[in-house]
């Protein structure tokens, strides 16, 4: 039943606590749900499969140290529910096809290899020698590797991406795209070319210790709730939080902090001192109009503003991004963010007072065509006070998957630079190979061209995570071999190549033993802290095998004798791995000691936050001058962002309750604002079609509901997969090669 309310002012608090526990309890089971809530995030535990916010240090750690969406993640994960055999054999490929991605992901986890042959209708189940003899098959088949690529999603563990990255390029490509493509490679490329390092450059403590910290294009309060907790600390330690946002997001706005007594009653805490509604896109205007006006302050008061002795002893460019910024064009600053004047100087006066300022951002930033000079452009603002290797201050990208930066860091990327490759080669004795491989949005337009011939996955769900879903779907489908890795089922193994494997494998929750004895796999988290992971449930099925068990096992079919490479070893001991690891993988040198040494973990060096060294071309953090860019729209046209539910992980739909925007029972809805619907002749509740129209060409998402909300003028929102179809894979950011989900032309066609 759709039911629409009006929207939450506060997040969190009870409705949060009793939320967790009802959805564990309805997929686990009480035994299951008590004793997997105990181990979430805990010493010697595992670690949540949800978002990538750091745990507190274990002295500060709660009983409790999780969220409503991470507990949603973990009993989605741990559910007593399978997908029985009896599936696969009464319902096709074809039929499979037609059940949606919600219903799907409820049929549980699956437990055997599942093999579609070529010419069949139904998936059957196989062995696991059998299936690796498949993909080896194929893959010897190519004459060039290059033909086969290996997508990462950012579950997978340190390990099991260090063996996934050597098995790709053992077998001779560098064909690595992952979710990171779609998510965070704006924030990397604009921070490793200006600080120097891709990485966010605020731990938790510097966090905790801000006195003005900046939430931009960012919802934490479904997206990284146990952010909330510490943005509390900051508060109260005398912090001021400013959100720069579209929407009102309600996390922000009001707080409840279920981990204390005194976050589950009374009105919470109001964590946000100031709102900027701004418009999509507009936050390279913001920032460049903010480093215009603490020029201005310190020209009228030398001394007072800027961070002088930092500028020349550790930048370099400020001349020149002085120069360019010395002239505003105000009306252009003001159409683009959709803000007043006096809104943006009350935040460059917070700016001004603040001795040590974050800032932080995720989607409602990357995932613009100018997203990389909006990065850099907030760099700028935080250069210009010396907000960088200090406590509490410096920029904070909150990164999306749990394990996506430490994917990164043990080498899936298609274009790892070569001092990575040599150690690579060096280990292993042999020559991985050095043309660079394509991205996620190149693999896009590859599967457009139909050439492709094998598509493996590790983890996600790429069928549905990519734009133009239509074009993605037709490119999978003439893949001669697609393979999945997954916990349980999703869109991309329904849309399948001529033959298909579905692989299951153990999760995060999962116990996971090897002949050698229990085995751990490690994380990185989003602010570099590198951590165990240890399941404590029985497997869902006894012949399962971890993402690691299955890379060693195909590896042994398809590279047997590449280089030295003991496979073997590494399925049964992971510590093997890690040694490996530590050899090879850039600040992770003694890691099996240094994990062995740190009860909760260790923290990655970072040169530019410990020791305001920046390893950029000249050694120095570098200003930029970058030309105002923003999003114009013509009458009738409106700017879309798609984004995520308080009910869904990505692609994977919990339910149908958006509860804190008072969305209920449906997603196919779309937010806009009354003044606009107004404008437009359109009424609340009406259904519409929303047609985007990127160079022309025109793509339509079907039967969506108007929902009058309290959103900036001209923008409007919907989620995310649904609207994937109107995104192009030619629509990307520059620099980085992200698909643009945020600031589509669109217009709304009513529906007869
Ligand atoms: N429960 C849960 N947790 C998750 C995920 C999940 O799906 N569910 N996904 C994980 C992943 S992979 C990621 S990457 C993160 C995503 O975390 P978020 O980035 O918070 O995710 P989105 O839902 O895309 O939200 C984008 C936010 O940016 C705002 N926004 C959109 N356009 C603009 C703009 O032009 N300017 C500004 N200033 N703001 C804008 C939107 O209003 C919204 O608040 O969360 C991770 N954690
Ligand atoms: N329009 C639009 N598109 C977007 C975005 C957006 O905001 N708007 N966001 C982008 C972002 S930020 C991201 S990160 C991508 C996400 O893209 P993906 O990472 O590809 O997608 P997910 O939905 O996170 O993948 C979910 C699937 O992973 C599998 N899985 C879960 N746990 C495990 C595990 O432990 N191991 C293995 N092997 N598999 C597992 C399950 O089968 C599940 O169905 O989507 C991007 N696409
Ligand atoms: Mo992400």
């Amino acid at each position: 039943m759709v039911d629409i309310e009006q929207p939450q002012k506060k997040a969190a608090g009870v409705p949060a606590v009793l939320s967790s526990f009802k959805f564990g309890l309805h997929e686990m089971g009480p035994l299951r749900t008590g004793k997997v809530f105990q181990k979430m995030n805990q010493d010697g535990g595992f670690d949540c499969p949800s978002c990538a916010w750091p745990d507190p240090d274990h002295k500060r750690k709660h009983a409790a140290e999780f969220c409503e969406n991470g507990a949603k993640a973990v009993a989605w994960e741990a559910t007593r529910k399978r997908v029985p055999r009896a599936f696969f054999a009464e319902h096709s490929v074809a039929e499979m096809d037609r059940i949606s991605e919600f219903e799907l992901g409820k049929l549980g986890r699956i437990t055997e290899p599942m093999l579609l042959r070529a010419g069949a209708t139904h998936y059957e189940p196989v062995g696991w020698d059998e299936a690796f003899q498949v993909v080896a098959r194929h893959l010897k088949a190519l004459v060039d590797p290059n033909d086969a690529v290996f997508y990462t999603s950012g579950r997978t563990s340190n390990e099991a991406a260090f063996l996934y990255q050597l098995f790709a390029r053992a077998y001779g490509t560098n064909n690595l795209p992952d979710c990171s493509n779609m998510c965070h490679e704006s924030s990397g490329t604009a921070l490793s070319k200006v600080i120097g390092s891709g990485k966010g450059a605020v731990t938790l403590e510097m966090l905790e210790e801000s006195e003005l910290i900046v939430v931009v294009g960012q919802n934490p309060g479904t997206n990284a709730p146990r952010m909330l907790s510490h943005l509390e600390i900051a508060k109260r330690n005398g912090g001021s939080i400013v959100s720069v946002n579209p929407l009102p997001e309600p996390g922000l706005k009001r707080f409840m902090n279920p981990q204390r007594p005194r976050g589950w009653v009374g009105k919470g805490t109001e964590l946000a001192d100031q709102h900027l509604q701004i418009r999509i896109g507009g936050d390279q205007a913001l920032f460049l109009a903010l480093g215009h006006l603490l020029l201005e302050a310190e020209a009228a008061a030398p001394g007072t503003v800027l961070d002088k002795s930092f500028i020349e002893s550790h930048t370099s460019g400020f001349e020149l991004y002085s120069k360019h910024n010395a002239e505003l064009d105000w009306a252009a600053v003001e159409q683009a963010t959709g803000l007043r004047r006096a809104e943006i100087e009350e935040l460059a006066q917070r700016f001004i007072k603040s001795k040590a300022t974050v800032i932080c951002w995720a989607m409602g930033l990357t995932q613009h065509r100018d997203a990389v000079a909006t990065i850099r452009e907030i760099v700028n603002v935080l250069l210009l006070q010396g907000n960088i290797g200090k406590p509490g201050a410096g920029p904070c990208p909150v990164r999306g998957h749990s394990n996506v930066q430490g994917d990164r860091s043990m080498g899936i990327w298609e274009k790892m630079p070569d001092a990575f490759l040599d150690k690579l080669d060096r280990e292993f004795s042999f020559t991985s190979p050095r043309e660079h491989g394509i991205d996620a949005a190149a693999t896009v337009k590859r599967l457009r061209d139909g050439a492709v011939r094998v598509f493996f996955a590790m983890g996600g769900n790429f069928a549905m995570a990519t734009p133009d879903t239509e074009v993605v779907h037709r490119g999978l489908r003439e893949c001669d071999l697609t393979v999945h890795v997954s916990t349980k089922l999703n869109r991309s193994h329904t849309v399948t190549g001529r033959e298909a494997l579905i692989l299951p494998t153990l999760g995060r929750t999962d116990h996971d033993h090897t002949p050698a004895g229990p085995q751990s796999v490690t994380v990185e988290d989003s602010q570099g802290a590198v951590h165990l992971s240890t399941g404590n449930l029985t497997p869902p099925a006894p012949e399962m095998k971890s993402e690691i068990g299955i890379i060693c096992g195909l590896a042994q079919h398809v590279v047997p004798d590449v280089g030295q490479i003991p496979w073997a070893d590494f399925a049964d001991d992971y510590s093997l791995i890690r040694q490996r690891i530590g050899r090879v993988a850039d600040g992770y040198e003694d890691f099996e000691e240094r994990l062995r040494a740190n009860e909760g973990g260790f923290l990655l060096a970072h040169a530019a936050r410990d020791k305001r060294e920046f390893k950029t071309s000249d050694a120095r953090a570098q200003f930029t001058a970058n030309d105002l860019t923003w999003l114009p729209t013509a009458p009738g046209r409106l700017l879309l962002q798609t984004l995520r539910s308080h009910d869904q992980f990505n692609t994977t739909i919990y339910g149908l309750e958006d509860r804190y925007r008072g969305v209920h029972g449906t997603r196919e809805v779309v937010f806009v604002h009354p003044d606009d619907l107004a404008d437009l002749g359109l009424q609340d509740g009406q259904y519409v079609d929303i047609v985007s129209e990127f160079e022309g060409v025109e793509r339509r998402a079907s039967h969506f509901q108007l929902v009058s909300y309290p959103t900036a003028r001209g923008c409007v929102a919907a989620y995310y997969p649904e609207t994937n179809v109107l995104m192009s894979a030619d629509d990307l950011a520059k620099g980085s090669n992200t698909p643009v989900a945020k600031g589509l032309t669109v217009r709304l066609e009513p529906r007869s």
